[in-house]
């Protein structure tokens, strides 16, 4: 019996201390076509997501709330659970780093490297920003018109004195420096490899890993007074999902999906997960991820998304508005993945109108209310009058969509998801110019036998490309391609790529209930 292949992918752990953004939805998204996307080949997956609880930015967010911190944490980590569900993010697991289980887990990878011999007592004096949650270097401070100083982000810096322990990450130097020799693919784009190697390889200090100054952490076991930097707790989520400190015995436990796969992060948190995270598991004895991906950054009509501007993009309200599978597609089709992009109503129409109305919608309407109004369902394609015959035309359409399975592989593979989406509707548009050309209303008007056989042929020609288009894009558009393969007849069982390539039978049967799947958005009004 052959292995089941797995997949195990990671979001963020985002903090709590404000309601989901349209950022945080783009990375869940991407992470949950991934993941949608392996299944449909095949593979056993576990996406976890979840939410980073612990640290000064939250502790301080509760505070300015006036709220308890652990209260204030569960209401907002409610927030990103329902954002999950919203956005039907298909997660396995959820970790909250204030559970006991992540506890036990952050604290188990903590004697690790205690064992390891990397932790040491120093006092850390410098600088820390608690927006980015990140101690900053002094090269990397910036001073603003009104002197404020702060982060290479813009996040302010405050001056910290106060007892730590630290990690010695600078003994993991030349052994990160051979994992990315050996793994180029490790941090994906390659643009943040190469950022990330050469701060590797400048001068890479000790981490500080312990707070003292405040006590909202995970304690450090056996260390009164110091709780663990969040940025340690966090990244432990990752094993804590899988159920560490448990490790099982490679016999089909939760942690034979280590290591991951693919963690999912944004552009800012690639040193987190490119570095530290690397040499902490190095040290602790287990293996490391096998690819970071790390996307770009959204604004709001050209400007950096921000509360204290009031631009913040709700992806709730964005899914009220337009509906959820129009608001998957746009985000991920609209920009490629890994560089920046700029979010505009103007831009969210357009796109949907174009591809999705105009385009897949569109064709679907015209191929199904055709076969209705010739067969009552599906096409017959199988008879007397035209045994099924299809021509050199027809096969050419049939080619390019079975053809495009192997492109869709590379580009997913590659995260490459507007290049995906915009091959899946090259396709479409295809399809389109073949309707145009054979014109089967007209086939289907003639009122002759041999008439309507071809018309058979060419809507079951295109009811195959519908069939493959809506397979191809069910990870983007589950609700939505799924009510297409419903109208198709397409069971269950025969939606994945093991399907793909079989034929649908030509002999007709029954065709779901016809309706639009994009109708057209008129002019943006208010949300
Ligand atoms: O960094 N555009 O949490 P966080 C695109 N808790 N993506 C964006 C975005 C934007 N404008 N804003 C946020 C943390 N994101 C840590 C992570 S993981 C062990 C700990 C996305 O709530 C992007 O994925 O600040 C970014 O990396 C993440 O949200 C940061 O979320």
């Amino acid at each position: 019996m052959t292995a089941q292949k797995r997949f195990y992918l990671t979001t963020p752990i985002y903090y709590v201390n404000d309601k989901p953004h349209i950022g945080h939805a783009y990375t869940s998204l991407a992470s949950d076509v991934v993941v949608r996307y392996k299944r449909l080949r095949g593979y056993e997956c576990h996406l976890l997501t979840g939410t980073d609880e612990h640290g000064q930015k939250v502790q301080q967010a509760a505070q300015r709330a006036g709220e308890e911190t652990a209260l204030f944490t569960s209401r907002f980590a409610e927030n990103f659970r329902s954002m999950a569900e919203r956005l039907q993010i298909s997660y396995d697991g959820f970790v909250r780093t204030t559970e006991e289980r992540h506890r036990l887990s952050a604290q188990a990878f903590w004697t690790r490297l205690q064992e390891s011999g990397d932790l040491y007592d120093k006092d850390y004096e410098g600088w820390y920003s608690v927006r980015d949650e990140n101690y900053c270097d002094a090269s990397e401070i910036k001073e603003r018109a009104d002197g404020t100083k702060v982060s290479a982000s813009g996040g302010e810096v405050e001056w910290v004195i106060e007892p730590s322990i630290f990690f010695r990450l600078s003994k993991y130097r030349d052994s990160l420096l051979r994992h990315y020799d050996a793994h180029p693919d490790f941090i994906m784009p390659r643009t943040r490899m190469n950022e990330v190697r050469s701060f590797v390889e400048g001068s890479l200090w000790d981490l500080c890993v312990s707070r003292t100054s405040f006590s909202w952490g995970v304690p450090v076991p056996e260390r009164e007074g110091h709780v663990m930097y969040v940025w340690v707790d966090a990244l432990t989520n990752y094993l804590t999902g899988l159920g560490f400190p448990n490790e099982g015995s490679k016999g089909g436990g939760l942690f034979d999906f280590w290591p991951a796969d693919m963690h999912m992060v944004g552009k800012d948190i690639v040193r987190f997960h490119g570095v530290y995270w690397p040499a902490l598991l190095m040290s602790a004895g287990l293996e490391l991820p096998k690819r970071i991906f790390a996307h770009g950054w959204w604004t709001n009509a050209g400007e950096k998304i921000s509360k204290s501007v009031g631009n913040v993009i709700d992806p709730i309200a964005l899914v009220d508005e337009y509906g959820l599978d129009r608001v998957r597609y746009f985000l991920l089709r609209e920009v490629p993945f890994g560089e920046d992009g700029d979010f505009s109503h103007e831009a969210m129409v357009r796109r949907s109108n174009e591809d999705l109305a105009n385009g897949l919608g569109n064709l679907c309407m015209r191929v199904l209310t055709l076969a209705d109004r010739g067969w009552g369902g599906l096409p017959v394609c199988e008879g007397a009058a035209c045994k099924g015959v299809t021509l050199e035309q027809d096969e050419a359409l049939l080619a390019k969509f079975d053809a495009g399975e192997a492109l869709l592989e590379e580009r997913m593979e590659a995260c490459s998801f507007h290049r995906a989406l915009a091959g899946v509707m090259a396709l479409v548009g295809e399809a389109d110019r073949y309707i145009t050309r054979e014109a089967p209303w007209k086939l289907l008007g003639a009122g002759d036998e041999v008439s309507k056989g071809r018309a058979g042929v060419v809507l079951w020609v295109l009811c195959e490309c519908l069939r493959m288009a809506a397979i191809d894009l069910l990870c983007f558009m589950p609700g939505s391609m799924g009510r297409i393969l419903d109208m198709l007849g397409v069971g269950e069982g025969l939606r994945d790529f093991a399907h793909r390539g079989r034929r649908l039978p030509r002999t007709g049967g029954k065709l779901g209930e016809v309706a639009a799947v994009f109708p057209r958005l008129e002019k943006r009004g208010e949300a």
